[in-house]
């Protein structure tokens, strides 16, 4: 039995090129330039692997670029890649998403007849032929307005063709499962995720580069190769030039600053030494107790650490550069605490109620500057919305925690110190 492929195709989304990573207190001078290229150098690659594989189309599933955003460079460098694909004889399925909605398109500048853009709000049909041969129909739908992905509106070829359904947003396993649709390329969550797999296939490719902390590890776009019984199998391509790592330790009484610092530095030897190409965005997570988790958090020792961290692996042609070194808190302080009737127990009796609603914290009016009104402040309010508003329930949790570790620093006195 044969297991050559019968087709391929990638399939990505969210390139957001648009938006640089962003989420660092400081970015130093010489590290600017490549967190601005990075999404166009990451989507660059995108068009360099369809070519390289020899794919007989690739579909894009939404969050391609907001061009208002991006400016003409945007929409140019998409023109440039899908002409290139075009020279390929390789056509492009595109479905908007929440930013690229196919009636937001700078007028004028005409897209290549290689590429196919998807209605919002109704599902549309194309069936792509190869060397005259039909070898799938692709269905697809830009994103209207729910953020859910509506499954019922897809059906699969009538005479068994390889069926490859595109869409943005929210999906569950379930209705998705019932439409016997052979590949579900979906956009709309940033790191790779797939849904389920086997004879039929649901896929998130994630963005081709990661913006934030918290998007750690490899990022990329997918191989989908199709066996002569019409089952996908999917393959990630990374296509990162930036790659966020949280690396965690643990430390206790005994790690003194010398030994702490050595063993950074062993970490960020081992990641540089894994990858030889790769730049690191790298975050600390330092966990356990001891004066030094105290010194991290109080003293400023995360700053001087960071420093020496940064002049050994960040500088010239240094490839990982230290975003921050968290002294994570203890999971847990005494119950007794929560009750006494001190500002220490007031306010974690605070803190707790917070923890225990779900809704987003809006951050934006700590931002402050508003009084005087300035149309320019709150426009810069809106830019930043993405990171003020914390509603990722992770970085909340997180955000809480930490705000409950630093209240106990500052309020309960030297002997409920770490
Ligand atoms: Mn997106």
């Amino acid at each position: 039995m044969s297991t050559d492929p019968v087709m391929r195709f990638v399939h990505a989304s969210d390139l957001h090129l648009e938006q640089p990573p962003y989420g660092m207190a400081d970015v130093p001078e010489h590290w600017r330039e490549k967190l601005v290229e990075a999404p166009y150098q990451a989507a660059t690659r995108v068009f360099d692997l369809a070519a390289e594989h020899s794919v007989d189309l690739v579909v894009l599933a939404g969050d391609v670029v907001d061009w208002r955003a991006a400016g003409p460079r945007g929409s140019w460098f998409l023109v440039e890649q899908f002409r290139r694909l075009a020279d390929l004889d390789i056509p492009v399925y595109w479905a908007g998403g929440g930013v690229d909605p196919p009636d937001r398109w700078p007028d004028g500048l005409a897209l290549p007849d290689n590429v196919h853009r998807f209605a919002a709000g109704r599902v549309e049909e194309h069936i792509c032929r190869r060397r005259g041969k039909a070898v799938a129909r692709i269905a697809g739908t830009s994103r209207h307005k729910a953020r859910a992905v509506r499954a019922h509106e897809f059906h699969p070829d009538p005479d068994g063709l390889l069926t490859i359904a595109v869409a943005h947003g929210t999906a569950d396993e379930e209705p998705l499962r019932a439409r016997q649709i052979h590949y579900w390329a979906l956009g709309g969550q940033h790191s790779a995720t797939t849904l389920f797999a086997g004879k039929h296939v649901a896929h998130w490719s994630g963005s081709p580069q990661a913006r934030q902390p918290l998007e750690t590890g490899p990022h990329g776009c997918t191989l989908v190769e199709v066996d002569p019984e019409g089952r996908p199998q999917t393959k990630f391509l990374p296509t990162d030039v930036l790659r966020w790592q949280c690396e965690s330790l643990t430390i206790d009484d005994s790690t003194d600053r010398d030994l702490f610092e050595l063993l950074l530095h062993d970490k960020l030897q081992t990641l540089l030494a894994g990858d030889k190409e790769m730049r690191f965005l790298v975050s600390f997570s330092i966990h356990g107790r001891g004066p030094l988790l105290r010194a991290l958090r109080r003293e400023g020792l995360d700053q001087a650490v960071l420093k020496s961290l940064r002049e050994t692996f960040g500088q010239g042609p240094g490839r990982a550069w230290s975003v921050s070194i968290t002294a994570e808190p203890p999971a847990a302080f005494p119950e007794s605490w929560y009750e006494e009737e001190t500002f220490l127990g007031d306010f974690l009796r605070g803190v707790r109620a917070w923890q225990a609603a779900a809704e987003p914290i809006d951050l934006s009016p700590m931002l402050g500057g508003g009084e005087s009104g300035a149309a320019g402040a709150s426009t810069q309010v809106e830019t930043l919305r993405h990171v003020t508003l914390l509603d990722d329930p992770h970085a909340r949790r997180k955000i809480l925690d930490q705000v409950v570790s630093l209240g106990v620093d500052v309020l309960g006195g030297k002997e409920k110190g770490a």
